[in-house]
């Protein structure tokens, strides 16, 4: 069975980063090792959240992982709370990084043309740093705009968004994969591109007007399950877009409304047998 290392926080309530990343990926069939860097009360979206960082705790997991000769097929790393634990994100991509380990980097930090409120400039170079490091990334437009020093739009032509890939490339990534990209009136999506095929993907789906939290985190959750299960990139990557999609349709029809997060407990059967 292959085994996926995937370092995020734990937001107890609100359907997000580690909460989303277990269930997902063990869905598919993969053993999911969890590193949590924080636990906070809900995500940020709510007010007054608790937070309590665990950074003291990285180092003393890791090395016993280390001991134990415990290796990874991939590691995936979301939502991480700080410059310092990005730093220590970097030396477990060092220390665990075999000849057959996957990394896949989402740098979680902006969207809309905005950073998150907990994130500044030097964030966004460690960050990058990080992606430098990864042999997949998976950022959206605004996280790519920062990152690259590109102006970002809301507008765009597919020249913008191969612009911006080719930019990535040269941050490091073998692939490069940004999420939200619509190329159609009414559709939305996303295009990668492997930089030592010089291949593009472009992949597009229906447009749903509504935004939930967690949805990023359903994606990439999603895309390195199916990696895992021996999908290329561009199926991959396909099926997480497929999934997401419809994952947002079903919680849009729940009466209970969850606008915290979506409903991807009552779609994960269905996930199982996407092709
Ligand atoms: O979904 C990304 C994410 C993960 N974890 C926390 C967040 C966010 C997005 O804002 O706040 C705590």
């Amino acid at each position: 069975m292959k085994r996926v290392l995937t370092i995020q926080d734990i937001s107890c309530f609100g359907k997000c980063s580690l909460t989303i990343a277990l269930p997902v990926i063990s869905a598919l069939g993969v053993e999911t090792v969890i590193l949590p860097t924080a636990v906070l009360s809900t995500h940020t979206l709510f007010s007054d959240f608790t937070v309590k960082d665990l950074s003291d705790q990285i180092e003393p997991i890791t090395n016993h992982w280390k001991k134990e000769g415990i290796t990874f097929d991939a590691v995936y790393t979301g939502y991480l709370g700080s410059i310092g634990q990005i730093d220590q994100v970097k030396e477990i991509f060092r220390t665990f990084k075999g000849e057959n380990t996957a990394v896949i980097v989402d740098p979680v930090m902006a969207d809309n043309g905005k950073l998150y409120a907990a994130f500044d400039m030097d964030y966004v170079k460690k960050n990058t740093e990080l992606c430098a490091m990864a042999d997949i990334i998976v950022p959206n437009i605004t996280e790519a705009a920062f990152m690259t020093g590109m102006e970002y739009k809301e507008k765009y032509e597919e020249d913008y968004i191969r612009e911006l890939l080719e930019k990535l490339a040269g941050l490091g990534a073998k692939i490069s994969v940004l999420t939200g990209v619509s190329l159609e009136e009414g559709k939305t999506g996303i295009m990668g591109y492997d930089r030592e095929t010089g291949e593009y993907y472009v992949y597009q789906n229906r447009r749903i007007d509504a935004s939930y939290h967690g949805t990023g985190d359903l994606f990439s959750s999603t895309f390195v399950g199916e990696m895992m299960k021996g999908k290329n990139w561009k199926d991959a990557m396909r099926i997480a877009a497929d999934y997401t999609a419809h994952t947002i349709e079903v919680t849009l029809k729940n009466p209970e409304n969850p606008w915290y997060g979506v409903d991807f407990e009552a779609t994960i059967p269905e996930l199982i047998g996407m092709e």
